[in-house]
């Protein structure tokens, strides 16, 4: 075995990636050997009595290859088993010292190493990226003070308000008992049955239900710490706090019918697109914001900042941008890192407090006990990528996996055969003191009265979403309850939306046999609470998101012989410059002949990709190469996809035929009326004739840059 450098080739970029580099092994040019040093002479032919003989037990090499083999897998997570890590760091914009004693938020000059791992929630290990679910964004920061780890989602509430239904809400999201089916998905009979039941869901619903759940790219959906926590300064003082992460490039998504078919062309469309980002130096970043609110105020919010099915409206209190999170390496080995990281929501620094929500009560307990069975035994901490980068010195020891030989006699505190070591350290040098809050009151199960508005938040989500937004999230709520075969579960899910919004409500049951006049008749019978109407948050609309960057945007040009390789270069040139990725998709792999005479290299062979892996589409003329791309259903598929997918898409010179010969061109085509020059029409951006390439580069970008054209007339009509 080698010892090598970091995968960077440079030298240690920080503590922890000082700290992993004597774990790391390149690949080595010495001899094959067993996990005991002994040299192999080989591994191919198991020792055998005669060439057609029975094995021998006395092969040790055999025995140890096929024990090593058969033990390689361990319990996936019981939720978030699918997800993508990241090395990367934070810094701090200004010193918060007026916030928190956490030093790692004190010292902009300070970079403090972290590792993010992103995941879905109710997918097994193998399961798709794009399926309809929340995101896990957890964040463990590497601080000088001890581990912090953030471990939030991409959706700012909760499912649920006390952690002991936590096991109720992902049994009826996870496959059913009986058949383990349906893998990934939450559009099943159970999880409705539940959530329909348990009305403190809606909130989060209708989030589940809208474009947050299917995004576009791990590198453009916000995360949140979802619970209050504190944030204490070096005089005591407390203030609540939710902690935000807000992405550079904007959060966007994908379309529901465009996830779907991604979760079979590229079942690792988050994880390649997270990988090949940072690969090419497009590193991620998110803003950390905070909202803070004074112990004082908390009670004016009208929620109960203890209740996790609730967010505070950023209009209310103005998110914070204290500094950023940028992603700038891969990991090494996946199983090594992203696998057996253990995010503990207990992980805590200096400065840093948790509160009594009883969902992070329950949280606190849970990840550091999951992580027994998973990792196989308490001294996971061990393990390179979960160790502080801080010095550990305590008295815990033994038990399965101890990498650590202590080298004392005193194992126990107090001693003096140790000098008293290690020491208790206290606020001045850096221990961890619970804040100090004062509680009493009797022993009771039972659910504050403040944590009873189910439907007011939930509301307000719908209320502050654009037209298509709403139109999505109706379509998600048919697509979901389509599936589910109990009317009386269908029916009591609408009788929850009508809770919300009665027309949301009427759409939602037209769409699944239900008669919304009885759901009403049903709310009437219960006894919820009844939503208070408010104000829009424009905040959570994701229409006002950051546009116009069409960095790490993936475009395809789709050519075959005869291209004019002019009409490409220069919208290619035009892309690269501003940050976008061109694939030049061809009939075949290797290259195509141009207009011009030469040879253009294809980047991308068509049978092995789809329209759904871009962000849009690039039409250049030739002659030869659009009468080609006319003959060929693959290309005019692409095209049509694209433009049922609200992608932009462009044509220049000849391009503009297959524009014609696409089932969408009565409509996008309509205002050109054939004549020459450029036409923009909802992100149908042509220039036919001769074209003016500088022209269209430009609309082409502009067009790119708003992701999706949503208000798209006819994209519904396309057959594709
Ligand atoms: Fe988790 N959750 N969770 N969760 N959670 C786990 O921990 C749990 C909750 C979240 O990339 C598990 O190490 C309980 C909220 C993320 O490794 C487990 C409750 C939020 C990840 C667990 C919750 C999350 C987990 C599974 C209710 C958003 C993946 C394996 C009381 C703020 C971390 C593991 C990673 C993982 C329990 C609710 C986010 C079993 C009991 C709320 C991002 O411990």
């Amino acid at each position: 075995m080698s010892q090598g450098n970091s995968t960077s080739g440079g030298a240690p970029s920080d503590k922890k990636d000082a700290q992993l580099e004597a774990y790391r092994e390149n690949a080595g040019e010495g001899f094959l050997t067993t996990d005991q040093g002994i040299r192999v002479n080989d591994t191919d032919n198991s020792l055998k009595v005669g060439e057609r003989g029975p094995t021998l037990l006395e092969d040790f090499h055999f025995r140890e290859k096929i024990m090593r083999f058969d033990h390689e897998r361990i319990p996936e997570r019981v939720v978030h088993a699918r997800g993508s890590g990241a090395h990367g760091h934070f810094q701090v914009y200004e010193s918060l010292a007026d916030l928190t004693r956490a030093k790692f938020l004190q010292d902009p000059a300070r970079k403090t190493p972290v590792f993010v791992r992103f995941s879905t929630v109710a997918g097994s290990r193998g399961s798709a990226d794009t399926v309809r679910d929340v995101r896990g964004f957890a964040v463990k920061f590497y601080t000088d003070e001890g581990n912090f780890d953030l471990v939030g989602n991409n959706i700012p509430v909760f499912f649920i308000q006390d952690g002991i239904k936590f096991p109720d809400v992902i049994h009826a999201a996870k496959p059913e008992p009986h058949n383990e089916m349906p893998q990934a998905a939450t559009a099943h009979d159970s999880f409705w049955d539940f959530a329909s039941l348990q009305t403190e869901t809606t909130h989060m619903l209708m989030w589940a239900l809208s474009d947050r759940a299917i995004p576009r790219s791990l590198r453009m959906m916000e995360g949140f710490g979802v619970h209050t926590f504190r944030l204490v300064n070096a005089h005591g003082r407390s203030r609540f706090v939710k902690f935000h992460w807000k992405p550079l490039l904007g959060v966007h998504s994908l379309v529901w019918d465009e996830a779907q078919k991604i979760s079979g062309k590229d079942p690792d469309f988050h994880r390649r697109d997270l990988w090949e980002a940072i690969e090419k130096g497009s590193y991620p970043e998110y803003e950390l914001g905070l909202q803070i609110v004074e112990e004082d105020d908390a009670e004016k919010l009208g929620i109960d900042l203890l209740d996790a099915t609730k967010l505070i409206p950023e209009e209310v209190v103005p998110v914070r941008r204290v500094g950023k999170l940028t992603l700038t390496r891969n990991p090494d080995n996946f199983f090594a890192e992203t696998e057996q990281v253990a995010f503990c929501v207990s992980n805590v620094v200096p400065g840093i407090d948790v509160t009594d929500d009883p969902l992070m009560q329950a949280r606190l307990f849970s990840y550091l006990d999951t992580q027994i069975t998973r990792l196989g035994g308490p001294n996971f901490a061990q393990i390179p990528i979960n160790q502080p980068v801080a010095p550990v010195d305590n008295h815990q020891q033994d038990g399965f996996h101890q990498h650590r030989i202590p080298r004392r006699r005193a194992n126990y505190t107090v001693n003096s055969l140790g000098g008293g070591c290690p020491h208790l350290a206290n606020l001045a040098n850096g221990g961890y003191v619970h804040y100090p809050e004062r509680v009493e009151g009797e022993k009771i199960r039972k659910r504050a009265e403040s944590f009873g508005d189910h439907f007011s938040q939930a509301r307000l989500f719908w209320v502050s979403m654009s037209a298509p937004e709403k139109e999505h999230i109706v379509k998600a709520a048919r697509f979901e309850l389509g599936k589910v075969e109990s009317l009386e579960v269908r029916q009591r899910m609408v009788a929850n939306f009508v809770e919300v919004d009665m027309g949301l409500a009427k759409m939602v049951a037209e769409g699944i046999g239900v008669d919304v006049q009885a759901a009403v008749k049903f709310v009437g019978k219960r006894n919820t609470k009844p939503a208070v109407a408010g104000a829009p948050s424009p905040a959570l609309s994701m229409e006002n998101t950051v546009k116009g960057s069409v960095a790490t945007r993936k475009v395809a040009a789709l050519v075959a012989d005869g291209v004019s390789a002019a009409e490409l270069k220069d919208v290619k040139t035009a892309l690269e410059a501003a940050g976008a990725q061109l694939e030049v998709v061809g009939p075949r792999l290797g290259a195509v002949k141009t207009a011009e005479g030469g040879s253009e290299a294809v980047t991308m062979a068509l049978p092995t990709v789809a329209s759904v892996l871009f962000d849009a589409v690039l039409i250049p003329g030739g002659k030869a190469s659009v009468e080609a791309l006319l003959q060929d259903g693959a290309a005019l598929h692409f095209v049509n996809e694209a433009f049922k997918h609200y992608k932009t898409v462009g044509a220049t010179g000849e391009g503009v035929d297959l524009v014609r010969g696409a089932a969408f061109a009565g409509v996008a085509l309509a205002d050109a009326g054939g004549k020459q020059g450029q036409v923009t029409s909802q992100g149908v951006v042509t220039s036919q004739g001769a074209p003016d390439l500088g022209a269209f580069a430009k609309a082409f970008l502009q067009a790119l840059g708003q992701h999706r054209h949503w208000d798209r007339p006819g994209a519904e009509r396309v057959p594709a």
